[in-house]
């Protein structure tokens, strides 16, 4: 699949020089003559044009945001550095499409934005970016400052003090000369330690002003490795007869090959968190899916009994990913993460070692002779007997009418790529493809965990198509997460961009009804709006396709997929009775949290609601 230049493109890029960087020629000289070398930042230039070449020598794929008065200077220069940019129609989505980039490439994603309303609007994404770990660089417009100040400027919010409440860390540039600098520590410090986001920003008044600048790409971060706590690690992994279950997180991410040589040498099962599926492949004989208490599959809950320690590696016990800390206490936990804050806070941790997850494992491999287990065949028969029962279990159809929605999950992934880009919303569908999407490949499925903020799928995926023209990018969305963010189906059509929206569209929040029901026996404030989809589609360009029921779903998706432009797909979807692993789970811890009054409150008001039959829905 090509990436469609549209004429619009090509006018733009003209406008810019761009083909001549396109064709491999010299990068074009900004305004003040000076050439933006890879790794430095050099010459008498403008603020703007030094804040552009900073980014440049970061490896800047692409900026997302909507110019204002104050950035309009720079977009100007990202024009003339040939720096690529993408408009979009909300500061909110801008942060998700360079969560897209971050979390598809492993690099930060980047956004500009007005001061005020620029900023707050991209709040929940970078929100987002920072309970998911994601870097991010937002670079941010400011009202003139120090003796350019004048009272009652147009969006003049303390932008530092609203940044610094989601961010790592906010750079503010006082004088154009600290430019770059603030651009490549805002770079360092978004990948470094555990990522997130970060901002710069930049008073308006500084873009235009004029520094000779020498600004170097600084070296990389240092990577901890507590030495002491991995021999403690090391010698309670020698431990003989002892069985080990690995739990590893998007702090694995690039270190699959060396997580699988461990698993396999202390032939232990490997459970991911949601962000960390992809870590190892699903597919492989000791891997058994996401979560290992009752939240998570089956086939992990049922091998994590057996196991006497669990080694977590690059990840965090959150509520979400534990369903409310429902995970069960092993007897052993060694829990090795980047981040100290983040080490033996949930559960009773035996060794706490800060380290870098590619360090350790590799550290692991290098007293492989000391930790190797035998083969254990009965073990990894377990697992292939287990897996058979959740896909029996997965198969079975609960929907009355319309699409089953784990049918409609195996049926996506068995028609996609194994490289293909899967971008899932806060919807119910969360937790089923959580168990019952096979993720084989490391940065292919993504989902925001920890802020669960709806309506990110659509953005994520566009922005991860920017940067990934030639893989299949689909989302799996809910009817209520694409009213937040639908807007910017308008951006993928106008930019050409093939993303595949599945919309499973039940018109309501299916997640919310199955939280009430149980607990009030009613709804409220659950039914949406009966949306006509094709009209959506046709008035934002995209390719419309329907799916009804079970008959036209291989048929539907593989239709979407042979599109070669974005196509809006509206599956009909009844979610039925099918029970949400999760959510049990969820719901059992939280019960067994209620004070005794607590309780005799909740079920009194159940009990007088048990012979209502007409309950007060919406
Ligand atoms: C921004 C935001 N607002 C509210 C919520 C609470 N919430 C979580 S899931 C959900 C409903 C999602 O509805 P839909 O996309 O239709 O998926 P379904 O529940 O039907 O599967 C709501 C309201 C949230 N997570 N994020
Ligand atoms: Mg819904």
């Amino acid at each position: 699949m090509g990436h469609p230049i549209s004429r619009r493109n090509v006018l733009k890029s003209m406008a810019a020089g761009c083909l001549a960087s396109l064709s491999g020629i010299e990068p074009p000289q900004t305004e003040a003559g000076h050439r933006a070398s890879p790794d430095v930042v050099a010459g008498k230039m403008t603020g703007a044009a030094a804040l552009v070449a900073a980014l440049k020598t970061e490896g800047v794929p692409v900026v997302f945001g909507i110019p204002g008065a104050q950035e309009n200077e720079l977009w100007d220069e990202m024009k003339s550095q040939c720096l690529p940019y993408l408009l979009v129609t909300h500061e909110m989505s801008a942060a998700y499409m360079a969560d897209g980039v971050a979390r598809s490439t492993g690099r930060p994603g980047v956004i500009t934005t007005v001061p005020g309303p620029g900023v707050t609007n991209s709040l929940s994404g970078l929100g987002e970016a920072r309970l998911d770990s994601v870097p991010i660089v937002a670079i941010v417009g400011d009202v003139a400052r120090g003796d350019k100040y004048r009272p009652f400027q147009v969006h003049e919010l303390p932008q530092v003090g609203l940044l610094q409440q989601v961010c790592k860390g906010v750079f503010e540039v006082s004088n154009a000369c600290e430019i770059p600098n603030a651009v490549h520590s805002a770079f360092r410090m978004a990948l470094c330690d555990e990522p997130g986001p970060t901002a710069v920003v930049v008073p308006y008044t500084l873009l235009i002003d004029t520094c000779k600048y020498d600004c170097p790409l600084p070296p990389p971060c240092d990577l901890p490795f507590d030495e002491g706590a991995f021999l403690c690690a090391l010698h309670l992994l020698r431990r003989p007869g002892c069985k080990v279950g690995i739990y590893a997180g998007m702090g694995c991410m690039d270190h699959g090959p060396a997580l699988v040589s461990v698993a396999e040498l202390l032939q232990a099962p490997v459970a991911t968190s949601v962000s960390g599926k992809g870590v190892i492949s699903e597919c492989h004989p000791l891997a058994v899916g996401w979560g290992y208490g009752p939240q998570g599959t089956c086939t992990a809950e049922k091998a994590f009994k057996k196991v006497d320690i669990v080694l977590a590696i690059g990840v965090r016990y959150s509520e979400v990913s534990t369903a409310f800390y429902s995970i069960p206490q092993s007897p052993h936990i060694i829990h090795v993460d980047i981040n100290p804050a983040n080490i033996g806070r949930i559960l009773k941790t035996e060794v706490c070692v800060h380290a870098d997850a590619g360090l350790f494992l590799n550290q692991l491999l290098a007293h492989a002779d000391e930790i190797r287990r035998p083969l254990n065949n009965d073990l990894i028969a377990c697992i292939r007997k287990w897996k058979c029962e959740d896909a029996c279990e997965h198969a079975k159809c609960y929907a009355r009418c319309g699409v089953d929605p784990m049918a409609f999950i195996l049926a996506l992934r068995k028609a996609t790529c194994p490289n293909a880009l899967v971008f899932v919303d806060v919807s119910c569908s969360e937790h089923w493809a959580a168990e019952a999407f096979t993720v084989c490949q490391p940065r292919t499925y993504f989902n925001p965990t920890d802020n669960q903020a709806m309506g990110w799928s659509i953005p994520a995926a566009i922005g991860a198509q920017r940067v990934h023209f030639d893989r299949q990018v689909v989302t799996i969305t809910g009817d209520g997460c694409c009213l937040m963010t639908a807007m910017e189906l308008s951006t993928a059509a106008r930019e050409g961009l093939p993303v595949k929206f599945f919309i499973l569209d039940d018109r309501a929040y299916h997640y919310m009804q199955a939280l009430q029901l149980k607990a009030y026996r009613r709804t409220t404030a659950t039914l949406l709006a009966h949306l006509d989809y094709a009209a959506l589609a046709k008035a934002m360009g995209l390719e419309y396709i329907e799916i009804n029921g079970p008959d036209g779903l291989c048929g539907g998706i593989q239709a979407a997929l042979a599109f070669a432009g974005p196509v809006l797909v509206r599956v009909v979807t009844d979610y039925g009775k099918r029970p949400v692993r999760w959510l049990d789970a969820t719901r059992d811890r939280y019960t067994k949290e209620l004070s005794t009054e607590q309780k005799l409150r909740f079920m009194a008001r159940l009990g007088s609601r048990a012979f209502d039959h007409h309950p007060n829905n919406d």
